[in-house]
């Protein structure tokens, strides 16, 4: 069959799993073919240079259509990929492979109003396909304080930690503890090809940012919402 994903043998997938518990990252080296890159960089550079070289995002899977995220998430390999990792990691019952898809394009001024936002994600395996990332000045690494919590079993105790993180004296506080050196994250600079996977809301992250006059170019796959029947969370219509 003709998968534009390779697949990787139950040892590879081992090793994923067991990178992410330790160093809180695992990557999937040059898993992306430069046809299946190149295609997704022109869409990334077409699309900005439209909207006057300033911060895009695209999300859904109508949304990223002819990109690498319309490929990787129909893609019966990389599917099964996630699915194991969860079965290794959480659980042995994963829930199907649908995946929550972003693509994200950092530049311009408004690029850098998307730097430094600290935070966790709602689904458990965040799987980061970079496409575009600057070779010159800040190259906006990935940040991570990996497996700080345990996946929130209720909506209500994420909603408490969200409300904690997400106000400005906090921000601020890791912006600055980053900055300063005073906190130490594990740094990734990533480069396109591969593919980065971490628990996504066990971990709290963030990228840094990129020159003005540079895109960024990220495309991410969140595998497995824990939240996804949370009556509180339909009744307060949240993400
Ligand atoms: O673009 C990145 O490097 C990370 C983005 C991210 O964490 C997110 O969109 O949830
Ligand atoms: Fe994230």
């Amino acid at each position: 069959m003709n998968d534009m994903f390779q697949g990787l043998s139950i040892a590879d997938i081992d090793a994923v799993v067991r990178s992410i518990e330790t160093l809180g990252y695992g990557v999937i080296k040059n898993g992306l073919s430069e046809a299946v890159l190149a295609k997704t960089r022109r869409f990334v550079e077409d699309r900005v240079r439209a909207n006057h070289g300033e911060y895009l995002h695209f999300t859904g899977a109508k949304a990223v259509a002819g990109t690498l995220l319309q490929d990787l998430s129909e893609s019966k390999n990389f599917q099964n990929v996630c699915r194991l990792i969860y079965e290794r990691g959480v659980s042995p019952s994963p829930p199907p492979p649908r995946f929550h898809l972003v693509l994200r394009c950092l530049a311009g001024e408004t690029g850098q109003k998307h730097a430094y936002y600290f935070h966790f994600d709602s689904y458990v395996l965040t799987a980061l396909a970079p496409i575009i990332i600057p070779t010159e000045g800040q190259s906006g690494d990935l940040i991570l304080f990996p497996n700080l919590r345990r996946i929130r079993r209720h909506y209500l105790t994420n909603l408490v930690d969200k409300i904690c993180l997400d106000n400005p004296l906090t921000q601020w506080a890791l912006r600055t503890g980053v900055k300063m050196g005073w906190l130490k994250p594990v740094r990734l600079k990533m480069e396109p090809g591969n593919i980065y996977l971490f628990w996504g809301c066990r971990t709290l992250h963030t990228n840094e940012p990129c020159d003005p006059d540079k895109i960024r170019s990220t495309a991410l796959m969140h595998y497995a919402d824990p939240h996804a029947h949370s009556w509180l969370r339909q009744k307060l219509g949240r993400a």
